[in-house]
């Protein structure tokens, strides 16, 4: 644990929970396409890129084949309302515990980045007011390939001046431990992917990282 100067933390099911408004929001779409669409189907979104989720709801779409274009309007429709859910949230939806361990962490010299596949990363971090608890933010917006893809971490890692085996990961989705493994990263696991056999080790709460990174 030694060699660890950096930790890369996913937003959403690590800091934040937006799970249900991407689920009220991918809901709305698939009803506008006449589209099953259930919580267990949304727990497959997790980590998944936006293009990527569509892809995954339409499985259940029976309609006439779409193009490119309509698939783009469907996503947009959907990102149009998830903001307006984004915007009812305030700093009172980031734990004290949350706030509390990640100062405690740069104060213990730990570089940290946030390490999103979300384009709507910066904003979520804006409305909680946690965008100063970081050094460096990799989101959707500077990357091509999304989660299980090493992509977004190798460029948190890059952004904070680090190479990626001095990095650690904090992830809740399977996606993310792959994407981290794959990377030459620590997998440090929270929430469903504690289920998932290569995660390095589990947190049972956030504060948790305290007795991991001393
Ligand atoms: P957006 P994370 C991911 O965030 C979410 O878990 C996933 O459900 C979502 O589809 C993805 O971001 C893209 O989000 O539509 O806002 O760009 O877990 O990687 O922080
Ligand atoms: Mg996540």
């Amino acid at each position: 644990m030694k060699k660890i100067k950096g930790i890369i933390f996913d937003l959403d099911g690590v800091i934040v929970f937006t799970d249900k408004f991407h689920y009220l929001a991918w809901k709305d779409m698939a009803d506008s396409i006449n589209t099953y669409f259930d919580e267990t189907i949304n727990n497959r979104l997790r980590g998944v890129s936006r293009m990527a989720s569509l892809e995954i709801i339409l499985e259940k779409y029976k309609g006439k084949p779409l193009s490119q274009e309509e698939k783009e309007a469907l996503a947009e429709k959907k990102n149009t309302l998830y903001r307006e859910y984004l915007k009812t949230m305030t700093p009172n939806d980031v734990t004290q515990e949350v706030r509390d361990t990640l100062t405690e962490l740069r104060r213990r010299g730990y570089k940290l980045s946030i390490g999103s596949s979300s384009k709507n990363a910066k904003f979520i971090l804006e409305r909680v007011d946690l965008t100063s608890y970081f050094d460096a933010i990799s989101d959707g917006t500077n990357i091509t390939k999304s989660k299980p893809d090493p992509e977004v971490f190798l460029k948190g890692a890059e952004f904070l001046g680090l190479r990626p085996e001095e990095c650690a990961v904090v992830e809740d989705a399977y996606a993310g431990i792959d994407a981290a493994k794959d990377g030459g990263m620590l997998g440090v696991a929270i929430g469903d992917a504690t289920n998932y056999r290569r995660s390095d080790y589990c947190l049972t709460t956030f504060s948790d990282l305290l007795k991991l990174f001393k």
